[in-house]
């Protein structure tokens, strides 16, 4: 799949409503390796940090997993981040979305995923893979239509009261205007429901962890082109001239970045 093989009403979807589903971009195989990897990540953050306002949240999932790290490869990803966002776009952010049974988590305030209002100019993309089906008892994200033309947010009347459900399901990839007001919905379940959920931006923009840095070579290897670059391996800072001089293919930060 390449930009070119985006069907023309994705787009439109994108810009009108906010956001657009791509349907079974992972099959049964990858779902349940991924699974797997984030609930391990759960259980071992929950030993070390019981605490944090936001627990059972995995944060930085591509250091946690080898198929976690691969899901930035992913062909469907990038083809829709480069055509709906920039073709050097950049992660921000990459973290899970669980919702245990009978609760909602820190992403159910009614919320945004950019604090940026920038009129007709898109600086972040949400993308959600859902790993279970949403449905309206386990918590589908609330959104509100066309909120991400907008420049503020609702009150929680106003936004429960025009509110809809994405209706995803597992293997599915929800991408979505990070201006777009939603929320997790609870689970009234008696089964998690689980989501990674990837944030995007340009590649001038800063991520919200220093994640060249952080990378082993381990994950490092189980990158492709599209996967280094969506780490932020092209936008590194020269530390010293010796760096900022080195031939353009071996420079840290790659031209063109736009
Ligand atoms: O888990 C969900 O349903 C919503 C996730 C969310 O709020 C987010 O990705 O910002």
């Amino acid at each position: 799949m390449n930009e070119k093989s985006i069907d023309a009403s994705f787009i439109r979807s994108f810009d009108e409503d906010g956001f657009l589903i791509v349907r079974s971009v992972l099959d049964e195989g990858s779902i349940k390796i991924l699974r797997e990897e984030l609930e391990t990540a759960i259980e071992e953050d929950l030993i070390a940090r019981p605490e944090t306002f936001d627990a059972g949240m995995v944060h930085n999932c591509m250091f946690r997993g080898k198929e976690m790290a691969r899901l930035l490869n992913h062909a469907a990803l990038n083809a829709y981040a480069k055509s709906l966002l920039s073709e050097h776009c950049i992660v921000y952010a990459y973290q899970s979305s669980s919702l245990f049974p009978g609760s909602g988590n820190y992403g159910s305030r009614i919320h945004v995923d950019c604090p940026r209002f920038i009129e007709g100019y898109v600086s972040n993309i949400g993308v959600i893979f859902p790993l279970d089906d949403f449905t309206e008892q386990n918590g589908a994200t609330f959104y509100l239509p066309k909120s991400h033309l907008r420049p503020s947010l609702p009150g929680e009347d106003e936004f429960f009261e025009n509110a809809q459900r994405i209706p995803a399901r597992k293997g599915d990839m929800i991408v979505f205007n990070a201006r777009l007001v939603h929320a997790a919905g609870e689970n009234l379940t008696d089964k998690v429901r689980h989501s990674l959920t990837i944030n995007l931006c340009r590649p001038y923009m800063r991520q919200r962890f220093d994640f060249a840095r952080m990378i082993s070579k381990e994950t490092l290897d189980v990158l492709n082109d599209d996967g280094k670059r969506m780490i932020g391996m092209n936008v590194r800072m020269p530390s010293s001239l010796e760096e900022f001089y080195l031939p353009s293919d071996q420079r840290p930060y790659k031209p063109g970045q736009e």
